[in-house]
């Protein structure tokens, strides 16, 4: 079975929508394999989020992510990977669908909820990072 990494983001936490979040995976039939909950450190954060490293973004992103905890998943199924970011949505949540979570719940380009790997590469690299 494909594995994938989920990041329920600070935002996300704050506003009380783990168990909204979690559900949707499930109801797609997904797995939750293994998850933890705790606020990242930097350290953490500049290697999940290396290949972003000199945008304009990047700075604002990463105290962003420090700034609560953070709900961190590895997700499990037929094409976990495809199915968890159709779930969660495009990242501009202005152009994510209804029916997404960030379609439905987010209205930050920075503070967009949830985070989910992209490809098996990554997916390998990130629960590497997550859960050594
Ligand atoms: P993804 O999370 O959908 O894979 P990436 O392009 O990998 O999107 O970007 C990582 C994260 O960086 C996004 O989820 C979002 O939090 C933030 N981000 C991406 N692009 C922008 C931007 O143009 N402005 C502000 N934040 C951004
Ligand atoms: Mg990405």
């Amino acid at each position: 079975m494909e594995k994938t990494l989920v990041l329920i983001k600070p935002d996300a936490v704050r506003r009380g929508l783990i168990g909204e979040i979690i559900g949707r995976y499930e109801r797609k039939g997904l797995k939750i394999c293994r998850m933890k909950m705790f606020r990242p450190d930097e350290e953490i954060l500049r290697l999940h989020y290396s290949e972003h490293i000199g945008k304009d973004f990047y700075e604002a992103l990463i105290s962003f992510m420090m700034s609560g905890s953070i709900v961190a998943m590895i997700v499990e199924g037929n094409k976990a990977i495809e199915s968890v970011r159709k779930i969660n949505g495009k990242t501009n949540p202005f152009e994510a669908e209804n029916g997404s979570i960030r379609g439905d719940f987010a209205s930050s380009l920075t503070e967009n909820i949830v985070h989910g790997s992209d490809s098996a590469e990554n997916a390998q690299k990130e629960i590497d990072i997550w859960f050594k």
